[in-house]
């Protein structure tokens, strides 16, 4: 099969002057995200037929923030997630079998089946898991950075967390810490315009973005559905958190566009938005984005045929492992609960 190396049109060229990497990074990101995308389509299909034996939350239309930041980080850098963690778990690890496997709850699963959608960590590979805490993750990130420069390791933590996290006060308390202590961190709020069945102007006050600035915390909003601007200012924030000069505070502004949680319509009294709304956003979401910067780069349907066929294929196998798995042994219920 022909690799995403070799796909673009201008292979080995300079990037055009708008991209701050070649066509082929780009298409690297894109099929990165794509690989989110299916997996969570797939995902609410099996939720749908009954397949999964817990909730999710889907993180479509929100992709181009978790791989465009976890783009600049290895695996000895930290990750702390949300309750809609798929996507910043698969674009910090690619072991998509492990984390559909958790999904479904079956002992290969990434936490032997105990976590579940809501809880999937990795530890070897920085994750430090998705958390049905809101704002929990901004503690577990801070805490990560602060372990980082005790231990003068190098390594960056990246916290995510949602627009309605924001308003826990303990984005209040990380601000002031890791501005204090200069702490390697980059704080990444991810304004997808609701908190759960609220939208996010009737529940926060301002703008997120400016809470960090009385705290001298570079600070700033970004389009979080332009890839190419998710890459660039995550880029900054984690150089400026690897050379020592402490934390940043992004508010990537996205939109959510499937559901809260998944089946949301069969208990919901009413609705918080309307259609025409949702199909109108749709039409900035990243992916779509993405493929029109790449055609304007010159990459043709060959080139995205081939890396839809190699995503797709891959997305199939996760989920024919994960389905096949077997489901955790009871004697094992109390293994792993504590350390
Ligand atoms: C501490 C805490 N309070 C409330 C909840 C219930 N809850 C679950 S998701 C959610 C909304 C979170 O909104 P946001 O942070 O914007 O993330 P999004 O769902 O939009 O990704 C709430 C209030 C919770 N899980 N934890």
């Amino acid at each position: 099969m022909t690799s995403a190396k070799t796909l673009s049109a201008t292979p080995g060229e300079a990037p055009p002057e708008s991209l701050p990497f070649s066509v082929d990074t780009l298409l690297d990101l894109y099929s990165r995200m794509l690989r989110i995308r299916l997996v969570e389509e797939r995902l609410a299909q099996v939720q749908s037929e009954g397949e999964l034996p817990g909730p999710v939350h889907l993180y479509i239309g929100q992709e181009a923030v978790a791989v465009g930041v976890c783009a600049h980080l290895t695996d000895t850098d930290w990750i702390a997630s949300t309750h809609r963690g798929h996507g910043h778990f698969l674009a910090k690890s690619r072991e998509t079998p492990k984390l559909v496997a958790e999904v479904y709850g079956r002992a290969t699963g990434v936490c032997g089946g105990k976590g579940g959608s809501m809880h999937v960590a990795d530890v070897s590979k920085g994750i430090l898991g998705a958390n049905g805490i809101v704002g929990g993750g901004i503690a577990l990130a801070t805490g990560a950075a602060l372990t980082a420069k005790t231990h003068g390791s190098g390594a960056v933590s990246v916290g995510f967390f949602g627009d309605g996290a924001a308003n826990q006060g303990v984005l209040m308390e990380a601000l002031n810490v890791a501005a204090l202590w200069k702490l390697p961190l980059v704080l990444v709020c991810e304004n997808n315009g609701f908190s759960e069945f609220s939208p996010s102007e009737t529940v926060t006050a301002g703008e997120i973005w400016k809470r960090g600035t009385p705290m001298g915390i570079p600070s700033r909003p970004v389009d979080g559905n332009d890839i190419v601007a998710v890459y660039r200012a995550a880029g900054e924030a984690v150089e400026r958190a690897r050379r020592g000069d402490g934390a940043s505070l992004l508010e990537m502004r996205t939109y959510r566009l499937r559901g809260h949680v998944e089946a949301e319509k069969t208990f919901l009294a009413k609705t918080y938005r309307t259609e025409e709304e949702v199909e109108a956003r749709r039409a900035q979401e990243p992916l779509l984005r993405a493929r029109s910067l790449l055609r304007d780069c010159g990459v043709n349907d060959a080139a995205f045929a081939a890396v839809e066929a190699r995503e797709g294929a891959e997305v199939d196998a996760a989920f024919e492992y994960a389905a096949a798995s077997p489901w955790p042994d009871v004697s094992t219920a109390f293994q792993d609960m504590f350390a």
